[in-house]
Parts: C-alpha cells; sequence; structure tokens
C-alpha cells in the first residue's frame, strides 16, 4: 500500500502522518507531498526520514491512495491528476464535498457507499464530522426533523497562522494576522466567508453536509459557527428536533453504544465534553443530554471533538482503511 500525504507540512497533514503511524495502516511506501517550495524538507515517519516531494513527483509515483489536505484550489487543480493515473484520492477541502458525482463520507455512517469506482472522495467539514457521527444514531431510531447548532471552533481550524495569532496576542506580541479581528480573550461570530444570504460558507457547509452524509434533505438544518480562543478541539450546542418521542435513558444508551462516541454526562460531577480533554483523541464526546422543556421531541446536547484528529484526519484515515479493507486485502 503506497500513501502519499498531500500538505503533509500543514497541521492537518502533520496530524494525518501521526494517525497513520498510530493505527498501524499497513503502508508499504509514504511519500510525503508539499508545494515545491518544501519539496526535499525531510519528515519523520515511525521513526524513520523521509523526503517530501512536490506534486508532480508524487504523481509520476503513482501512489495506490493520496490523502489531500493542502485546500481546495490545489485540490480541484491536483485531485483529478492523481485519480487520472489511478490514484484514488480522500480530499479534505471543500472542493468536491457537495459534487452530486462524488461521496462525502463519515465512515461510522455512510462507507458502505463507497465502490472501487470512486477515484475522488471528499472528507466533510470538521464541525460537520462530530455533529452527524453523534446524530446519525439518533435519526435512525427518532427520525430527525431540525437541527439548530451553534459552534464552539478553535482557531486550529483556520490553520496555523491564527495559532500563531492567538499565541502573539497571548505574549502581546505582533504576529500577521489571520483574523479580522482580535481573538483572544474575544469570540467571532464568523468562520470562512459570508455569503449572500447572511450566513458563513462554514454555517452553510453544516447545512448541506449534514444532509448528503445523512442521506435525508428532509433534515432542516440552522447553524451559527463561532469562533473562541481555544487553541484545538470544537464544541457544538445542538437542539434536535425529532419525529418522535424519545426516552432520555434510551438516548444515553444509544450514545454510551455507538461506535466511535464517548458519553460524557454525569453532571453531579461536572463531567461533560470540554476541548482540553478531547485533545488527541480520535472518538467524539457527547454530554450535557437533556429535553428541552420548550417543544414537544427535542433534546440538547453538547459535542465535542478535536477537530484535527476526527474532525480532519481520523475521518480520512478511516476511509483509507476501510478502502483498504474492502479493494485491496486478501480475504480467507
Ligand atoms: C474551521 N471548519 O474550523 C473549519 C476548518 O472546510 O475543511 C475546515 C474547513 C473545511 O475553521
Amino acid at each position: 500500500m503506497r500513501i502519499a500525504v498531500v500538505g503533509a507540512t500543514g497541521l492537518v497533514g502533520g496530524e494525518m502522518l501521526k494517525v497513520l503511524a498510530e493505527r498501524q495502516v499497513q503502508i508499504t511506501e509514504l511519500i510525503p507531498v508539499a508545494s515545491e517550495r518544501s519539496a526535499g524538507k525531510k519528515i519523520t515517519f515511525k521513526g524513520k526520514e523521509y523526503t517530501i516531494v512536490g506534486m508532480k513527483a508524487a504523481i509520476e509515483l503513482k501512489p495506490d491512495i493520496a490523502i489531500f489536505s493542502a485546500g481546495g484550489s490545489i485540490s480541484l487543480e491536483f485531485a483529478p491528476q492523481f485519480a487520472a493515473v489511478g490514484t484514488i484520492v480522500i480530499d479534505n477541502s471543500s472542493a468536491w464535498r457537495m459534487s452530486p458525482e462524488h461521496k462525502l463520507v463519515v465512515p461510522e455512517i455512510n462507507a458502505g457507499l463507497l465502490t472501487k469506482e470512486d477515484k475522488i472522495i471528499a472528507n466533510p467539514n470538521c464541525s460537520t464530522i462530530q455533529m452527524v457521527v453523534a446524530l446519525a444514531p439518533l435519526h435512525k431510531k427518532y427520525k430527525i426533523k431540525r437541527i439548530v447548532v451553534s459552534t464552539y471552533q478553535s482557531v486550529s481550524g483556520s490553520g496555523i497562522k491564527a495559532v500563531n495569532q492567538m499565541e502573539a496576542e497571548r505574549k502581546g506580541e505582533e504576529a500577521e494576522p489571520a483574523y479580522p479581528h482580535a481573538i483572544d480573550k474575544n469570540v467571532l461570530p464568523h468562520i470562512d466567508v459570508f455569503l449572500d444570504n447572511g450566513y458563513t460558507k462554514e454555517e452553510m457547509k453544516m447545512v448541506n453536509e449534514t444532509k448528503k452524509i445523512m442521506g435525508d434533505d428532509n433534515i432542516q438544518v440552522t447553524a451559527t459557527a463561532v469562533r473562541i480562543p481555544v487553541v484545538g478541539g470544537h464544541s457544538e450546542a445542538v437542539n434536535v428536533e425529532f419525529e418522535q418521542d424519545f426516552d432520555l435513558k434510551d438516548v444515553r444508551d444509544l450514545m454510551a453504544n455507538t461506535p466511535g462516541v464517548v458519553l460524557q454526562d454525569d453532571v453531579q460531577n461536572n463531567v461533560y465534553p470540554m476541548p482540553l480533554d478531547a485533545h488527541g483523541k480520535d472518538e467524539v464526546f457527547v454530554g450535557r443530554l437533556r429535553r428541552d422543556e420548550t417543544q414537544p421531541n427535542t433534546l440538547n446536547m453538547w459535542i465535542v471533538a478535536d477537530n484535527l484528529r476526527k474532525g480532519a484526519a481520523t475521518n480520512a484515515v478511516q476511509i483509507a482503511e476501510y478502502l483498504i479493507d474492502q479493494f485491496w486485502s486478501v480475504k480467507a
């Protein structure tokens, strides 16, 4: 299995390398790829040194799988070139997510849609992934009518420049700003660009990607996406209205037994999900489960995950694992 990591020098790329190593993905050759500027630099993977190659050289090497985290325009230009030489691309940008010809995959929910014909597979947005992992089993059991979500997203979601901005502000130093305002000691109701409808692109990703991953256009979603001064880990307050009524204990049991979800809901002992605890973990953490007392069949919940892990790298690597298992493994 020859795997290329495109964008290997970025925050998500670095996390991809860590996750690939931790999960013992069977790799016979790792091909770290970055811009021509970074080509020739070295990275270490599982104790061995690898030389970063540029995009053209990587395409010539015809990897089996290329996991991309290099931004939408790089992906639009190069993912088809990798696909043309037979590489399966798993892309972490928004470039292909809403294309009807491409699958948008969260393995716990819809990996079963993948076939050998899928050459470019989209990895969803981080804030969408953690929400749908928790909500998919609830949708199956009680059928979701409407979701109202407010996010509390960390600065690592905007990349290293934003982390540097916040750290510089904390030290009282100058840094090239990633945001139009200070982020430390502040909260910005603004993630990605504003669209004509008054929502941000991040908010509309949550609306549209949720419907596509759940395979149900009838789910109503409205979102407010907010950046907070936390380095890593996204949190979400989610209000979900179901068609059918639920028993809170059953909801708790369902969350406790859902693969990829960890229930942290013991308020008597101050136990609830927090980004600090989610750091470096692959699961989605769910807590503060309670009935919305203002309308029937409605649940309030709090969902936290490491945005660079399950929100990006882990989900992409899980897709690769699924492909390897389904289409490459020699089965007895
Ligand atoms: C953020 N969700 O936290 C964004 C980062 O479409 O993959 C990921 C953007 C994307 O700012």
